[in-house]
């Protein structure tokens, strides 16, 4: 696979470091001038330095003799001496003070000569503790906008889940779409490719009023503070924290402005890359004739990549992750969609942790057009849920009056824990009862290595088990997924008939897009469940099928895709 370009980003990240540490350690501006400079020519080179002598790398523009010497010595031994000295000499938590917004790389070191400060948060207390009181070049002011940048620095390195981030962007896009002169507008970024963890959202829009679309961003409720206000670009953060980046294009930019701002960086430098073989350059501004410099109408983005020479690829795989060669062949995947999810098979009622009684369930997933539905409470072995099998079996008879309510049929489950051993709640004569079993890991999570895998293994090769629920039991941003060696858990399902669970939940997502596809390599067949506890919690399932593609996933890999009688002989598991 070709992946040029990503030694040049590379290498121009190690100049950059260079040329800060140069700053922090005094010496002249002009030095320190010619390193940004050499990293900007060398990050924007179209092609690949890897490999590169000394010689071939002076034909850079920017790149004198001294440079192309430290970037051969870097290219061909993966370090660089001289940064490796200026590194032993600046203290990391020094360097880390000069990505705080408004402190600058000499400052930063002054800060630390003077006061010994060496990380942000102690900077932040060194302020409020008076200390940089007398300090020459320190005034009120300065150390407002240092607390003020630490503030900001520190709610940067969040992320948030899909959960936070989708419902956001959806109420920023409505408004948006709503403003006097506002022609398109729409979400971008990681965001639309639907990545598990969101770092800023990004939206853009066509305008022929774009102040007044700049004002109602600025002035929507959920913005607590503008960071950047400009009339193509306007950045804010909302009360939760997160950062929302509007940028207004022209019209006729807008497939352009989509396909760059959806990104990922990855994925741009490939598609800018096969546009330089086209004689085309593509921008955030547009498709460019590289000869002529003319601007190329690309209205919609199916037009970019036809420019290129590329179907439309579907945002969730753009990664760089083997979707050029795939749509370059013709063999990109026909994704699984919202649209094709026919039911449900993990759901919890008020019988144990969930909100809603049975009936009001079942009523909001007829309510979605499901064809069928899984109610799967808690089985006993999760003590405070309190669940005993005259429960179990009276929620059945409950559940098989409602069967066939406005065309939906019902399933009984249950959510059986898998023990540390890979035991689950019930023996087989009782689970024998059940329309289908989910299993999942709800403790013991930091079993080693080999006994997660037996554990899993074993569950996923009871005759009784249909799904694995939440796989790898991961919270985001709260819990690291267990330890297995997924390799084998893959082979056993695929072999036992056991599906694995994508959990829609969006603090769970839950396998994670990796490890989806790695599974489907080995045939493993998937259910995409909400896990409601909640009516709400229904609508989460748009998430899982998000990661469902990002994992390459086709409707035929998706079991609750499947029509009812194809999941049924599915759930019997060969028996
Ligand atoms: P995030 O916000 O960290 O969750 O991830 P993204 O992918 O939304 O990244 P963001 O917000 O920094 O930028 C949005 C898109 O803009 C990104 O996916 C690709 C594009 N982009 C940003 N910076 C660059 C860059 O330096 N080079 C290229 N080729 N594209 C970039
Ligand atoms: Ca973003
Ligand atoms: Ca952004
Ligand atoms: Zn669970």
């Amino acid at each position: 696979m070709i992946r040029m370009a990503r030694t040049n980003d590379d290498v121009a990240a190690v100049l950059e470091e260079y040329a800060d540490l140069l700053a922090i350690t005094g010496h002249e501006d002009f030095k320190i001038r010619v390193y940004q400079k050499a990293a900007r020519s060398i990050g924007a080179y179209p092609d690949d330095i890897a490999g590169y002598d000394a010689g071939a790398l002076r034909q850079i523009p920017n790149v004198g003799e001294s440079i192309a010497a430290k970037v051969a010595e870097y290219l061909s031994s993966g370090t660089m001496t001289k940064l490796e000295e200026l590194r032993g000499r600046v203290p990391a938590g020094v360097r880390a003070l000069t990505h705080i917004p408004t402190l600058g790389p000499k400052r930063a070191m002054e800060l630390h000569r003077h006061l010994g400060v060496d990380s942000p948060e102690r900077l932040e207390a060194a302020i409020q503790a008076g200390a940089l009181h007398g300090l020459p070049g320190f005034g009120p002011k300065t150390e407002e906008n240092l607390l003020h940048g630490i503030a900001l620095m520190r709610d940067a390195g969040e992320r948030v889940h899909l959960g936070v981030a989708m419902p956001l962007a959806e109420d920023v896009v409505a408004a948006l779409q709503a403003v006097h002169g506002c022609r398109r507008c729409d979400y971008a970024g990681s965001l639309r490719r639907m990545k598990d963890t969101i770092g800023d959202i990004d939206v853009l829009a066509t305008s022929n009023r774009p102040r007044v679309l700049m004002d109602a961003f600025a002035g929507l409720p959920q913005v607590s503070e503008v960071i950047v206000r400009g009339d193509k670009k306007t950045s804010v953060r909302t009360v939760q924290g997160l950062q929302v980046d509007l940028r207004v294009v022209p019209p006729d930019a807008w497939g352009a402005a989509m396909q760059y701002f959806t990104g990922a960086k990855a994925h741009n430098i490939r598609t800018r890359e096969i546009a330089l073989h086209h004689k085309l350059k593509l921008s955030e501004y547009g498709v460019f004739d590289a000869v002529t410099e003319e601007k190329i109408v690309s209205k919609t983005e199916e037009e970019v990549y036809r420019r290129l020479g590329l179907p439309w690829i579907p945002p969730t795989l753009r990664e760089d992750t083997g979707e050029i060669e795939a749509a370059l062949a013709g063999e990109l995947p026909e994704l699984v969609t919202e649209a094709d999810v026919r039911g449900d098979l993990h759901t919890h009622t008020d019988l144990t942790d969930g909100h809603a009684p049975l009936e009001d369930m079942v009523a909001a997933a007829a309510e979605r057009g499901y064809a069928y539905y899984a109610v799967t409470d808690h089985g006993p072995d999760l003590y405070m849920q309190q669940m005993t099998l005259d429960k179990a079996t009276a929620q059945r008879e409950r559940l098989r009056r409602l069967d066939g309510t406005a065309g939906l049929r019902l399933l009984h489950g249950i959510e059986l824990n898998i023990d540390p051993d890979g035991e689950v709640d019930w023996p087989p004569d009782v689970l024998a009862d059940f329309d289908l079993c989910v299993a999942s890991v709800h403790s013991h999570f930091d079993l080693p290595r080999a006994k997660t895998t037996r554990r899993l293994v074993r569950a996923a090769r009871n005759p009784r088990v249909n799904i694995i629920g939440h796989p790898s039991a991961r919270l985001i941003g709260r819990r690291p997924p267990i330890d297995a060696d997924w390799d084998q858990v893959f082979q056993a399902c695929a072999r036992s008939g056991t599906a694995l669970e994508i959990n829609a939940f969006p603090d769970r997502l839950d396998l994670a897009a990796e490890l989806i596809r790695r599974a489907r390599s080995y045939g493993v067949r998937f259910a995409v469940d909400s896990d409601a506890h909640a009516i709400g919690h229904l609508a989460n399932i748009r998430y899982g099928i998000g990661t469902a593609q990002r994992g390459w996933l086709t409707a035929e890999d998706v079991i609750n895709t499947w029509p009812l009688d194809r999941l049924t002989a599915f759930l019997r598991k060969n028996r």
